[in-house]
């Protein structure tokens, strides 16, 4: 039908694909025909050998190869010196036998958190964890900058990880459910993306039937796009960073008016009596009712009181997204978004109480029979050294050795780092106040990058060594969903890239750990061993995966129609809070908590609390810095991966991100669609393509993440990377997680020329 013969199937994080490639590069790319609702941005695959951006060999970068000590300062500047693959790994090898005899491997940062590609045994976080573990271990970094401030409050609260409790699924909405009042929506592209990989999406087929079901669906956000055009919404635009204060003010009218469900409250939960004090004022004076909701972000106090009723007398779910935990005191929205599911009383029935981190990632859209075993993967081993940062915490880790900081009740201090190793992640894509970043990434002694392609954080290593991605080796490929697939190998590896098993294989023999890192197994083994495991686990569980080489044969398998129905984690403790208590001190869901309390933290004290932002429209910064920039997701990629490619390269702006403006915001400055602006603030500025709209509340700019990092001599981004902007800040002293949507800005028409870009030119190279 494409002209060519069917492709391999390549199974990546947004979905799989049929790619044909020869030698001289990659063909064609097509959408798996299994799949009737692709992502968008498959096509982006065949600029998957771009040469402008690909590493062709290992990389040292010339300042540190004479100077070594004191070489940091010059980090960005290149010109690097290509080497041979020997060369580099015997530079790499010295320099972790060094850092490690002279100061401990508490001195090596391998945290390296990212994403990296899917597949079972090409991940490389685990790849690069189990090798610095074989040589004695490394500093680590905990949670996500997905959901940080989720992953600490939850348990403390419901006594479960906030994925642990992703139900109510869809379907169950579909089923049993009236009403969905979404806080940041229901974003169609985000819903796309499934850690691991996955074959089919289903978010259209699902969401598209809440219209026919009659299923209410309010988006709470500043963002109209939010929920796909094709479902009906009530849209209730909300300053970004105030959903707490809406939460209060409807729960102040639940309170009030005997809406409560008190038996639920009574016998599922403990601590009401704290916060409903609070929220009426008996506790401080304060009121915090509709009226005082309204003053605080502007939408009437009569919609607040309505939405409220609305709540009351049928099946609803709360849903909340990760983007409102991803800024200043991100714990409240969580922890007041089910103390108010908890005052309606549905937290464990079917399509009613909390969804957390939804709309996104799959969440709720892999229905009620989940994958009941564990899927085999690469073992990490054991790490020796016990030290660790929250993971946003780098700059300051990075700044400040040996200072000491709090962390979920504990009080630790920060290590004295001279070597960082990262593999799969970009740091310069994810952390915040790049500025700031930039200076602390001048400390360490040396810093290895491995990855496929020059993106900034690998233009700022001493030592580059290249990997293959995806479309260069075979794996096994399983996400969330209910199916494991067979990814092929596409395209032979391009220039000298490297798996990162071989390298890692490579550096072990020279550390003296090649047989307990491949414990004998080559890659072709290691995949069908771990692929192996899959099957032991799930025959255990009583589910038949066939032979891996029937997987291979048949490419994708759906064990869906084996698995069980299994139950709402929270199911059995609605029936049964007695019987099936939570995992909390208590047993039940902690409205004020007693250990939260003992920790002492004014940032996060026992119970849910508003907290006014340093960044956000209601706070003095908005009269210099009118607008809360809001860094979302990007619809056309993964984060930075594939920055180059086509679809994300064709969705710019005259090469630049394209910064959403409401149409209000866009005339007060003078601009229109096409033009580029200076999106500036005290921490930075970049230059970003304008796209006007209605559907983006006033005092609100979106400019998406993953622009690859491009500054002029002055620092100026010219790229539209909104990380230069955002604050490095944490939540609170009990998560520490990033804040990046706390963010106010100024916007300005950009006159005169256009800087030439460099984010797609490859480093200067100097041939010895
Ligand atoms: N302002 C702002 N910043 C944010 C966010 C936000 O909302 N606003 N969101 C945050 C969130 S939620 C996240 S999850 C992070 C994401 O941050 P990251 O996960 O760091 O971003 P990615 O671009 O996915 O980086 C993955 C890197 O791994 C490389 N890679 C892929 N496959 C392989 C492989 O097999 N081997 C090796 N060696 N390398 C490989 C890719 O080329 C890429 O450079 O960003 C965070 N940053
Ligand atoms: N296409 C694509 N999909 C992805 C990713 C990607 O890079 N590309 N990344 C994946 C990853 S790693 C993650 S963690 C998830 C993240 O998933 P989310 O955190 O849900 O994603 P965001 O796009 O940051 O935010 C969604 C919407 O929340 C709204 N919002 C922002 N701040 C507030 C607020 O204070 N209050 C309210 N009510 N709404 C607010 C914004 O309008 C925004 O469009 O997405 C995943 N999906
Ligand atoms: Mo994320």
């Amino acid at each position: 039908m494409d002209g060519y013969a069917r492709g391999a199937l390549v199974g990546t994080h947004w979905g799989h694909f049929r790619v044909s490639a020869d030698a001289s590069g990659i063909r064609d790319v097509q959408p798996y025909e299994g799949d009737d609702n692709p992502s968008r941005y498959g096509s982006s695959l065949a600029d998957g050998f771009d040469a402008s951006v690909r590493i062709p060999q290992p990389m040292v970068r010339k300042a540190w190869l004479e100077t070594r000590d004191g070489s940091g300062r010059s980090r960005g500047e290149g010109p690097f010196v290509p080497v041979s693959w020997d060369a580099a790994l015997d530079l790499v090898a010295a320099e972790l036998e060094r850092v490690r005899k002279t100061h401990g491997n508490g001195a090596i940062f391998g945290g390296s958190y990212g994403w990296a590609s899917a597949g079972r045994f090409h991940h490389a976080q685990s790849q690069i964890h189990r090798f610095l573990n074989g040589i004695g271990g490394y500093v680590s970094s905990r949670n996500s900058y997905s959901a940080a401030a989720a992953e600490v409050i939850v348990p403390h609260v419901l006594g479960l990880s906030p994925y642990g409790v992703i139900e109510p699924s869809y379907e169950e909405i579909l089923d049993h459910g009236s009403l969905m009042v979404a806080f940041g929506g229901v974003c169609p592209h985000n819903n796309q993306v499934v850690p691991g990989g996955v074959p089919h999406h289903h978010d259209r087929a699902l969401l598209s039937q809440f219209r026919a079901r009659g299923i209410e669906l309010i988006n709470v956000g500043p963002m109209r796009q939010d929920v796909p055009d094709y479902m009906d919404q009530c849209w209730m635009p909300v300053r970004p960073g105030s959903d707490v204060a809406l939460m209060m003010g409807i729960a102040h009218e639940l309170i009030t008016n005997d809406l409560c469900d008190l038996p639920f409250l009574t016998t599922h939960t403990v601590g009401f009596e704290d916060l409903a004090a609070y929220i009426t004022g008996q506790s401080d004076g304060c009121v915090r009712d509709a009226d005082w909701a309204a003053g605080l972000f502007g939408i009437g106090a009569d919609r607040i009181r309505a939405l409220a009723r609305k709540m009351v007398g049928r099946r609803t779910v709360i849903a909340l997204s990760l983007s409102m935990q991803r800024a200043e005191y991100g714990e409240q929205p969580y922890f007041m978004g089910i103390a108010l599911a908890a005052m309606l009383g549905q937290i464990g029935l079917p399509g009613g109480g909390v969804g957390l981190s939804w709309g996104n990632n799959g969440r709720g859209l892999y229905g009620t029979r989940r994958i009941n075993f564990s899927w085999g993967k690469l073992p990490q081993g054991r790490n020796p050294v016990p030290d660790f940062i929250p993971v946003a915490r780098i700059a300051d880790m990075l700044e400040n050795p040996g200072a000491p900081f709090d962390y979920d009740g504990g009080r630790y201090a920060y290590p004295d780092i001279r070597l960082i190793y990262w593999a799969g992640g970009n740091p310069y894509h994810h952390h915040q106040d790049l500025g700031r970043f930039e200076r602390a990434w001048e400390r360490p002694e040396t810093i290895i990058v491995q990855d496929s392609v020059w993106t900034a954080s690998a233009r700022r290593a001493d030592i580059v060594l290249p990997a293959t991605t995806f479309l260069e080796r075979e794996d096994v490929v399983c996400g969330m969903g209910q199916s494991v697939s067979f990814s092929a190998q596409a395209a032979a590896p391009y220039a000298q890239a490297r798996d990162d098993f071989a390298i890692f294989s490579d550096l072990a023999r020279r550390m003296g750990t090649f047989d307990a890192f491949t414990e004998g197994r080559d890659t072709a083994q290691w995949i069908r061993h771990i692929y192996q495991q899959s099957r032991d686990n799930a025959a255990a569980a009583g589910i038949q995966l066939p032979d891996f080489e029937t997987l291979r044969a048949l490419e994708v398998v759906d064990v869906t129609d084996q698995l069980p129905r299994s139950p709402h984690p929270l199911e059995r403790f609605h029936d049964d809070p007695e019987g099936a208590p939570l995992g909390t001190p208590s047993g039940k869901i902690e409205l004020s908590s007693d250990r939260l309390a003992a920790f002492g933290y004014d940032d996060c004290p026992r119970h849910p609390v508003w907290l006014e932002r340093k960044e956000w429209l209601g706070a003095p910064l908005a009269y210099r810095f009118p607008l809360h920039l809001l860094s979302p997701q990007p619809q056309n990629r993964l984060h930075s991966q594939f920055d180059f490619g086509r679809a994300s390269r064709e969705a710019k702006i005259r090469g630049r991100e394209v910064l959403t403006l409401s149409t209000a915001d866009a005339a007060a400055r003078g601009l229109a669609d096409g033009d580029i602006a200076r999106v500036f603030n005290d921490r930075g500025e970049t230059l970003a393509g304008v796209r006007v709209t209605d559907d983006l509340m006033p005092g609100v700019a979106q400019l998406p993440t993953g622009a690859w990092y491009d500054p002029d001599e002055e620092g100026i981004d010219r790229h539209g990377n909104p990380n230069v902007l955002c604050p490095d800040r944490p939540t609170s002293r009990l998560a520490m997680g990033p804040t990046a949507q706390s963010c106010l800005v100024e916007v300005e028409k950009h006159t005169g020329p256009l800087p030439e870009m460099r984010a797609f030119t490859p480093p200067r190279l100097i041939d010895e």
